[in-house]
């Protein structure tokens, strides 16, 4: 299969994240996406193709229009202040507060468009987030067009970000952009299928009232992990969505034997919808090496979740989301493509 990556995700950089009380240099490395790419090279996986540019009309029929407008604008709105650093928000409208009246001031608009201290923004950030999201609609194309799959290389992932909202290092929700551009591009059904160790609960939130795109989510429990307030088993889709949202959470420790059995009825459910295309937003942060998670996946079982999806017999677009054990991303990333491309 085909890789779509853009080294302008290397703008996006030494980005800082506060951490157990510190602030200290983010997870979300740039050599994440490096050593990914060098794997997909080193195995021949397949060409290794640069995004073409794209508009975000798409990108605006899932994320809110002054959200989308404000993303650029961030890093020149923190220098004007002075600032120099990393722009990060500290303040949230959260319950008893105003959530209906924007700020004016960078600080108070960071917390407005943010639910955490995970998104930092440095110079370069915008124009790889830009990239990113190509990437992502530059790799649906290619399974629009009639290849069996693709891998978006996408970096900065995306599945955390909602309609208008950033967060957990994700800032447009790439898989759900390019859902909806493969909606709009002859797909009548499109499942999202979602492997990130945390539950995607922007992506959740974009398609929650929605029958057009259902969302499959196997992830940490919320009650014990990151992001904490959503990813419950009782959120099944509200309205015209019900039915179509569905959570698979785990306890910390959870290995493959547990994890696969979660998998396997995801895939059943995914199949009784009868998807045209399946989204796969494809984190390895399952892996038991991964420094900020805690379940218990091994390399050798990267490639059985590759072979699982492609039992499916659905054409596939993989996003690339999250995953820190960054000596062994590689190798896991890619071993689900292969052992995808193996079956
Ligand atoms: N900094 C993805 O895997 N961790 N995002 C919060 C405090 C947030 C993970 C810990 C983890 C976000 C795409
Ligand atoms: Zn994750």
């Amino acid at each position: 299969m085909k890789t779509v990556f853009s080294p302008r995700h290397r703008g996006h950089a030494n980005q800082l994240e506060l951490v157990a009380g510190d602030i200290v240099p983010g997870f979300e490395l740039t050599s994440r996406a490096e050593y990914i790419a060098a794997r997909v090279a080193a195995v021949e996986l397949g060409a290794i193709i640069e995004p073409a540019e794209h508009d975000l009309t798409t990108a605006a029929r899932v994320h809110l229009r002054d959200y989308l407008d404000f993303l650029p604008t961030i890093w020149d709105r923190w220098t004007a202040e002075g600032r120099t650093g990393t722009a990060l928000p500290f303040t949230w409208p959260t319950r008893g507060l105003r959530g209906d009246v924007l700020p004016e001031f960078i600080d108070g608009l960071l917390g407005y468009y943010s639910f955490d201290a995970g998104c930092g923004i440095v110079e370069g950030s915008w124009d790889a987030i830009k990239s990113s999201h190509d990437v992502a609609l530059t790799a649906a194309g290619l399974v629009q067009s009639g290849e069996r799959a693709a891998f978006a290389l996408c970096r900065p992932p995306g599945h955390h970000a909602g309609a208008g909202f950033m967060g957990g290092y994700c800032y447009i929700n790439n898989a759900a952009v390019a859902a909806q551009w493969l909606r709009d591009n002859g797909a009548k059904r499109v499942s999202i299928l979602d492997v990130d160790y945390h539950h995607g609960n922007g992506t959740q939130e974009i398609f929650y009232a929605r029958d057009d795109v259902q969302v499959i989510n196997l992830h940490a429990d919320p009650m014990q992990e990151y992001p904490y307030f959503l990813g419950h088993a009782d959120e099944h889709g509200i309205g015209g969505g019900e039915g179509f949202n569905l959570n698979y959470p785990m306890r910390f420790g959870t290995d493959w034997t547990s994890w696969s059995q979660s998998m396997d009825d995801a895939c059943g459910r995914l199949l009784s919808y009868a998807p045209d295309v399946v989204v796969v937003s494809l984190g390895v942060d399952t892996f038991e090496k991964d420094p900020i998670s805690k379940f218990k996946l091994r390399t050798e079982d990267f490639p059985k979740i590759g072979a699982r999806i492609a039992r499916l017999g659905l054409p596939t677009l993989f996003v690339m989301e999250g995953g820190y054990a960054v000596a062994e991303i590689g190798v896991n990333a890619v071993s689900v493509l292969t052992g995808f491309e193996d079956l």
